[in-house]
């Protein structure tokens, strides 16, 4: 290349000389770096790759889509420890959709090839209502299939939701149930949901970052993704039409999936809460810096006390995998943005602090871990203009009250029962109102 000269786009020709791009028998919904750097990785490093091809549709956007669509799926991952960066290019996305086209979606379920649907919807668009929904296209297009007569198929959720396979099945099965009964009924025989427990940190790609992959790979990458190297999957559930060989690439399936649901969900997403309110109110960016404050980190610590005596089973090896947390939290080379994992709080708090405050009330103790990270919430919104979140404009209007009230409107949105314990009402406002004062004085 000579200088001036801007390297070429990747496609799959560069990337996979000569080799045919798997056929679609998988769909997904939810297109974002998340699912590149995760459900990808696993289907490209299964062991029967060739056989599995991925059509991804975007969810709110085309913009995902489009841009690899212009490179025939095929992006790069960069895998980031905290000592350098290694590239691969993952070919198992062949196909990359606006979400919007309901048409697409519609005749690739009703495919008799396609046999899995893997979602990454976002915690919030479980209880969303309206036909363009993501779930809600998911019904129309499991019509499609059961007027083909093409069979059963597995539907997966990938979100961070207790229990999400029985939330995703409740909530597809309501949405067909309200359109047309017999669907309802077509869905129950034929469509069987896989809850999963999933894991990679996966911060926003930065201009930087392609500037990089230009420089080190040589070509041209407008769709890469940069993760850390520790990746994590396990599933519970049936796939009647069959699945990929994950497993071969360290994917793990169990019959009792809520004990590592709980693991991840209260440890390693708790934590991200407690270190996105409690730090961006310390005037911290990313998670690395926010758990380099002592005052973040004892938070932290705290919380997972109290959540680690909700979790039993030698197998789960509590304190390994916290000092594992801890050194994924501090890969500095991870710029992991506060404000990224800050939104949706009022859905996230309900999974990562509701159970461990109320297991530990229930054995007599305050739970003080597991409140700080709601007080931390509350002075985050308190003390910020647009937060994103699903109840925003509630969230507006609880904070035109003021003092205790506040916090009483703001704990309702979580869950009205707290606002209604007024002992807990005053232990987290009191907390609140403690983060609020040393963050004046910080
Ligand atoms: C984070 C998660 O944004 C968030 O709420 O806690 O996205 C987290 O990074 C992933 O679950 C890691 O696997």
């Amino acid at each position: 290349m000579s200088a001036g000269q801007l390297p070429a786009r990747l496609s799959r020709a560069i990337a996979f000389p000569g080799q045919a791009a798997p056929p679609v028998r998988m769909v997904h919904l939810g297109l974002g770096a998340f699912h590149r750097s995760h459900q990808a990785w696993y289907t490209h490093h299964a062991g029967d790759a060739s056989e599995w091809g991925i059509a991804a549709f975007t969810g709110r956007r085309p913009r995902a889509a489009d841009i690899l669509a212009e490179q025939d799926g095929v992006f790069t991952l960069v895998e980031r420890s905290g000592a350098a960066d290694s590239f691969e290019v993952i070919g198992s996305i062949v196909e990359a959709v606006d979400g919007a086209d309901v048409k697409r979606l519609a005749e690739l379920i009703a495919a008799p090839a396609t046999v899995v649907v893997t979602l990454t919807i976002t915690e919030a668009a479980y209880a969303a209502a309206g036909d363009e929904t993501p779930l809600a296209r998911l019904v129309a297009a499991l019509a499609a299939r059961k007027d083909a007569d093409a069979g059963p198929i597995a539907v997966v959720s990938c979100d961070n939701l207790s229990g999400n396979g029985t939330v995703a099945r409740k909530a597809v099965q309501a949405i067909a149930e309200a359109a047309d009964p017999a669907l309802g009924q077509w869905i129950r025989v034929n469509v069987s949901f896989v809850g999963t427990s999933v894991d990679r940190i996966t911060p926003r790609t930065t201009p930087a970052d392609l500037v990089e992959v230009a420089e080190q790979c040589g070509y041209r990458d407008e769709a890469a993704v940069v993760a850390e190297p520790f990746r994590n999957w396990v599933l519970s559930g049936d796939f009647p039409g069959g699945r990929p060989r994950w497993e071969d690439a360290g994917a793990v399936f169990v019959d009792d999936l809520e004990p590592y649901e709980n693991r991840k969900l209260w440890l390693l997403n708790g934590a991200h809460s407690i270190l996105a309110y409690a730090g961006l109110v310390r005037g911290h960016t990313t998670v690395a810096e926010a758990l380099a404050d002592e005052v973040c980190r004892a938070a932290v610590e705290a919380f997972w006390d109290e959540a680690s005596r909700h979790l039993s089973g030698k197998a789960l090896d509590v304190p390994g995998y916290r000092q594992a947390l801890l050194e994924r939290f501090g890969n500095s080379r991870i710029a992991h943005h506060l404000s990224q994992i800050a939104t949706d709080g009022s859905t996230k708090l309900r999974m990562r602090a509701l159970p461990v405050l109320a297991a530990e009330r229930a054995q007599g103790r305050s739970g003080d871990g597991a409140a700080r990270m709601i007080a931390s919430w509350i002075a985050y919104v308190s003390a910020t203009e647009d937060v994103q979140d699903p109840l925003a404009e509630d969230i507006r209007t609880a904070k035109t009250h003021d003092g205790e009230q506040r916090t009483a409107a703001l704990l309702a949105l979580i869950n009205p029962g707290l606002a209604e314990d007024t002992a807990l009402l005053s232990h987290i406002h009191r907390q609140q109102s403690a983060i609020d004062a040393a963050r004046t004085h910080a």
